[in-house]
């Protein structure tokens, strides 16, 4: 198998190996995309289950299309929660959280890797151009009831670059089906694609555009992360997975598109062009009826795609989903980048899921926090500043303070800091002239502004932390109040007793 085979560089393998894992459910009946594909995708998100492919989809035509769901959700059992993203990276499926999270960071370390260029592709298996292309006839899902269109750009990788050439920016952004030839999607401020936008905005030309879907996994990783700005996507994904990815040049512009990407849409985003978009059920939990907004129009002139293409399909909502597996958790690492690249002591970073992922959890080492004398007000001002400040922290709103006794990748520790160790107001600092979320609901159909303010940093590190870089309790829990040889004891006979202790804290 040539290395651009695996799993982790090419979607099909992907999908081969999450069946091999026992992680795919392949569904021959015919399935209905308007809605009940999404349907189907939605169970297996809230219940943990395995990934669905759509191989009889209603409406297919020409190898156009079958959809897989649910590309980055979570799998039931604890040993291999994380399974299927370690699959977009090439880790083990037993790959913990930090593991795949300390992958994605590793390629800010290494010297860029830049993709290589080839002549034949998979992608290039079918061409349709001029009236051959009808967007409208393509079984694009419709993904919640109250949806304002067809939502076929849920987890397809974006193509842009800027003006000079010196950097192409791979992003995902959602999009749905204007009509025959164009869809309209979001391109929001401070988001890299609407950089690139503004760029070509003050040229007075409409930006080349691609489209891909089902590209490599750790390229839609790395498109999900808001790496620094000025960097491509193909140089950090092949620093991080020691490969030169294989790109190929669309047949309509001079832009470069994974060479085995399932299906490619070439054209133009409009940089005059609005047109009414969404509602659409985002990654918060909420769709709001009838909130349609104007937006950039892409014009589609060119599809490309392999046999039997897939189309990959994120159903956002409602806990577990790539919104929050991708998009926070990954927010969440360059977060922890910035921060100790501003001498932060900042060890580990993540997003609880039951924030919704508008929280992030910075765990400190109170060692250092004491060492280099930082009282609270001034920590929660430091941090403040520098991730509200930063695009890394632009979805964010809560950051909370741990010390190292917090395992920030387990929801429950942090609820229990949070809880139990920050007291409202007194321990926490308000930020209100900082760029805010808007499709937090309590942003966008709350009481204040819709995209200002509404931060705060949440101290959950105690007193006796910053004063002696020790804690001075003792966790009331099995871990913490029991002594090592007891719990050698007990741990066998309560598994013989019936027990099961994957999610023990041990
Ligand atoms: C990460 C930002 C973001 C922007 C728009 C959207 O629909 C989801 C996430």
């Amino acid at each position: 198998m040539s290395s651009q085979e695996s799993p982790h560089l090419n979607f099909r393998s992907f999908v081969e190996a999450l069946r091999a894992d026992g992680d795919l459910v392949a569904i021959d009946r015919e399935v209905d995309p308007n809605l009940e594909a999404a349907a189907i995708t939605r169970i297996a998100y809230e219940t943990d289950g395995p990934a669905p492919l759509f191989n009889n989809l209603k409406g297919a035509k020409d190898g156009l299309f079958r959809i897989l769901g649910a590309p980055a959700g979570l799998r039931r059992d604890p040993t291999t929660r994380y399974g299927r993203l370690a699959r977009h990276l090439g880790l083990e499926p037993t790959a913990t959280y930090k593991e795949i999270l300390d992958k994605m960071l590793s390629a800010s370390r290494l010297p860029p890797i830049e993709p290589t260029t080839v002549d034949e592709a998979v992608c290039k298996q079918h061409k349709v151009f001029g009236d051959d292309i009808d967007l409208l006839r393509l079984p694009a899902p419709m993904i919640h009831e109250a949806d304002g269109g067809r939502y076929i750009q849920t987890y397809g990788m974006h193509v842009v670059q800027s003006p000079d050439g010196k950097w192409t920016n791979w992003s995902i952004a959602r999009a749905m089906i204007y009509d025959n030839k164009h869809l309209v999607g979001l391109v929001i401020e401070p988001q890299h694609i609407w950089q690139i936008h503004q760029l070509w905005k003050k040229e007075g030309r409409e930006v080349p555009w691609a489209l891909c879907f089902g590209v490599p996994p750790a390229a839609i990783m790395a498109s999900s992360m808001p790496i620094p700005d000025g960097v491509s996507e193909a140089d950090y994904v092949g620093a991080m997975t020691g490969t030169s990815l294989e790109l190929v040049k669309c047949e309509t512009n001079d832009l470069l598109v994974p060479a085995n990407a399932e299906i490619v849409f070439e054209g133009t985003l409009s940089i005059t062009e609005r047109r009414p978009e969404g509602p659409f059920g985002e990654m918060h939990g909420y769709v709001f009826p009838g909130d349609t907004h104007e937006w950039p129009l892409y014009t589609v002139n060119a599809m490309t795609h392999r046999d039997d293409a897939i189309l990959p399909m994120s159903a956002c909502g409602r806990l577990t989903d790539e919104t929050h597996t991708l998009i926070g958790a990954l927010a969440a690492a360059e977060i922890g980048r910035i921060c100790r690249e501003a001498g932060l002591p900042v060890e580990n970073a993540f997003s609880p899921f039951e924030s919704q992922v508008t929280w992030v959890a910075l765990q400190f080492d109170p060692a250092q926090v004491h060492a280099q004398g930082w009282t609270p007000e001034a920590l929660r001002d430091k941090v403040g500043e520098v991730v509200f400040t930063h695009k890394a922290g632009y979805t964010i709103h809560r950051l909370i303070l741990v010390g190292n006794d917090i395992d920030v990748y387990d929801g429950r520790d942090v609820l229990w800091a949070f809880s139990t160790r920050c007291r409202p107001r007194l321990d926490e600092t308000f930020f209100e002239d900082v760029k805010g979320f808007p499709l937090v609901p309590y942003m966008s159909h709350g009481n204040g502004h819709p995209a200002k303010g509404g931060k705060v940093v949440s101290d959950a590190l105690m007193p006796s932390e910053y004063k002696t870089g020790k804690k001075d309790w003792i966790a009331a829990d099995f871990r913490s109040s029991y002594p090592t040889a007891l719990k050698r004891k007990v741990m066998p006979q309560a598994e013989a007793d019936g027990y099961d202790l994957s999610t023990l804290r041990a």
